[in-house]
């Protein structure tokens, strides 16, 4: 059974973003209801606030990287306030924030499954691999590279972030909604044999073949952690994003996958990122986010 004690973690920074606003991430899912709709489920609910962290400078990039020291400052932080929550019990949502601060997410994750002794599988919900190195980025941006941190390839100040190295394996990762990749990324995703279930897989055999092959393996000693990039979603239902990509999931194929990842009653730990309410129209995106998170923890349509 899912853990029902949930702990909210704002993360207000677009530190590794290319454009500016999901700094407002946090406080749209709030405004969203993203809180209450949770405790409705009967879930109990604690939102620990934000998370404090240095200014955006807009610099441009250095030797490959943007704002390196200032990603790392971030996420450092989140490294520490997941690791916490995690440690008390309580499965944490990190409310984005862009995708960088996975870094921090994650390698705690992982550094409480090693503690814990328990498998670890990320679904990494996404339009991109973020898989990019300094040597290989078109833009700096180190929210398309966290991926590539996690595994190791990266600059030693986010590669260590949570002190193991590297902070987890290619292995655990199962991609979905993937659609773009620049093309010297492509050939360190699949040097790395991270496993990819693109647009391409998932209009052949559909998104209910996809999840099942996503989620093949996962048993009752998995912590499972969803990194949710909100531009996973087709950007005619979730505008308010940085970087659109069209061709994404609709409605029904996100519920599903949402829907089908609830029923494992797995999920350990979320990440909600990329949410930019500088795009968004009426909050709409943030309203769809909270709706599909609703269905992670067993809202369904289900009748039958
Ligand atoms: N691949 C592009 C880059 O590295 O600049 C775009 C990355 C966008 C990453 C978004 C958040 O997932
Ligand atoms: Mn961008
Ligand atoms: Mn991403
Ligand atoms: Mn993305």
């Amino acid at each position: 059974m899912v853990n029902k004690s949930i702990s909210l973690i704002g993360v207000p920074t677009d530190i590794g973003a290319g454009h500016r606003g999901a700094s407002m991430g946090p406080e749209a899912l709030r405004v969203a209801n993203l809180s209450a709709r949770l405790a409705k489920r009967g879930l109990d609910v604690v939102d620990r606030g934000n998370l404090q962290g240095p200014l955006n400078p807009w610099l441009p990039p250095q030797d490959g990287y943007r704002h390196l020291p200032e990603v790392r400052a971030w996420n450092e932080a989140v490294h520490e306030a997941v690791h916490a929550e995690l440690a008390l019990g309580r499965l944490p949502i990190m409310l984005g924030g862009d995708h960088s601060l996975a870094i921090g997410s994650i390698s705690a994750v992982a550094r409480y499954c090693r503690e814990q002794r328990k498998q670890l599988r990320v679904l990494w919900l996404d339009a991109h691999a973020d898989f990019n190195t300094a040597e290989v980025t078109p833009s700096g941006n180190i929210h398309g590279m966290p991926v590539a941190c996690l595994c190791g390839k990266g600059p030693k100040e986010l590669v260590e972030v949570g002190g193991h190295v590297p902070a987890t394996t290619p292995d655990v990762f199962r991609q979905v909604g993937i659609r773009s990749v620049d093309e010297a990324e492509k050939r360190l995703v699949r040097e790395s044999q991270v496993s990819i279930f693109d647009m391409r897989h998932i209009d052949e055999v559909g998104m209910k073949r996809t999840m099942e092959e996503a989620l093949a393996g996962v048993d009752e000693n998995t912590h499972l952690h969803i990194s949710f990039d909100v531009d996973f979603l087709d950007p005619t239902i979730a505008p308010g994003v940085g970087t659109t990509v069209r061709g994404g999931p609709n409605y029904r194929e996100a519920q599903l996958c949402m829907e089908m990842i609830a029923d494992t009653g797995r999920i350990g730990s979320i990440d909600i990122v990329e949410l930019n309410p500088a795009f968004d129209k009426k909050n709409q995106t943030a309203r769809l986010a909270v709706d599909l998170v609703e269905s992670l923890f067993g809202k369904s349509t289900l009748i039958r």
